[in-house]
């Protein structure tokens, strides 16, 4: 942890403040250098006091992102966020991330941006990130799972994803096979899982997060204003940005620890009781064929075993799904 996610650790942990002599010796430093990194706080936005009675005391954290306020959340035994990157800008987070993959960055690394002027979906489509308004954030895992295998990550984000946000906002949102997340029917959230592998060893998984947080109904361009939806839309109330991501990062840590100890089962379990698309007769366009028929269940590699109206089982890796009415 760097020295300032330090400081706000043991800041956010000292109710009632604490001495500058007490933080020296906690971190080994010297006043001078406590009080240089309390300003830098201070030029990030956090709102710092210093009081002869009671030592320092943070009042207040910003409203924007800070790398250091949310690496000073993270547990040390987490994997996933134990390094976070936070930019103002960039093209897709997704594209950060796979920077940092090709070079001997280790798994865990989660990049995440204010805004994605070139946000991406699935097959070329586009995400809609506008600046401060959602989590927009790639996380970079290196795992031995088979390439087939991967699936498995994405149906973990989303079980991570619904409990994070059921935690922070209160809100139950609904799984549609693989990658999105649904409140009533319209998105919250989605997920875009990349990767690169070589003779099915897979080198590294890029875990792209975009979740709806602070827009209001105006601020989705036109054409997503029937179909996507966000948390401050379904509570009412703005939802700090930090906490969430702070929630989302434990929680994909709890399940990505699940599958590396082989355990996909209970998340393949979970998804089940949550999930829009089980049991349902869908549509799967998955390439250039489509697939109708009623999803039975999820496979070991979080693949999805539809009943075609031939009673054959087709198993699809992945695709679009249309649930019919
Ligand atoms: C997804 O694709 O749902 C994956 C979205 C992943 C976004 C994250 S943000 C961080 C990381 N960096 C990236 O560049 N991407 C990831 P797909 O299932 O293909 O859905 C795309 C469709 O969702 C679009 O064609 C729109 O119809 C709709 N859409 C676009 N932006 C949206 C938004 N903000 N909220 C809800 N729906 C949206």
């Amino acid at each position: 942890m760097s020295p300032a996610a330090q400081i706000l650790a043991t800041l956010r942990k000292s109710n009632h403040g604490i001495s500058g002599t007490d933080l020296c010796g906690l971190m080994g430093v010297s006043r001078a250098a406590i009080w240089a990194h309390i300003n830098n706080l201070r030029q990030s936005g956090f709102e710092i006091i210093a009081s002869p009675h009671r030592g320092y005391e943070l009042i207040s954290s910003p409203g924007k992102i800070v790398a250091e306020d949310l690496e000073s959340r993270v547990h040390e035994k987490q994997l996933i966020g134990k390094r976070i990157r936070v930019i103002e800008s960039t093209t897709s987070t997704n594209d950060e991330a796979i920077k940092y993959a090709s070079g001997p960055e280790p798994e865990g690394l989660v990049v995440l941006s204010e805004l994605q002027t070139q946000g991406r979906g699935r097959m070329g489509r586009k995400w809609s990130s506008p600046k401060g308004k959602g989590l927009w954030f790639s996380v970079l895992l290196r795992p031995s799972l088979t390439a087939n295998e991967c699936t498995q990550l994405t149906v973990a984000a989303a079980v991570s994803l619904r409990r994070a946000i059921i935690e922070i906002t209160g809100a139950k949102t609904d799984i549609k096979w693989p990658n999105d997340l649904l409140v009533k029917g319209r998105k919250i959230a989605g997920i875009l899982t990349e990767m690169q592998a070589e003779l099915d060893c897979v080198k590294y998984v890029i875990i792209g997060v975009g979740v709806n947080v602070n827009q209001s109904g105006d601020e989705f361009p036109e054409h997503l204003r029937e179909i996507a939806t966000s948390l401050k839309k379904i509570t009412g109330v703005s939802i700090n940005r930090t906490t969430l991501a702070e929630a989302i990062f434990r929680e994909m840590d709890k399940d990505y620890k699940r599958i590396t100890h082989g355990r996909f089962e209970e998340i393949a379990q979970e998804w089940a009781i949550n999930c829009e698309t089980l049991n349902k007769d869908v549509d799967i366009q998955t390439g250039h064929r489509r697939i109708t028929g009623r999803v039975e269940s999820l496979d070991e590699a979080g693949a999805l075993l539809v009943r075609t109206q031939h009673g054959r089982i087709e198993r699809v890796m992945g695709g679009d799904v249309t649930v019919s009415k």
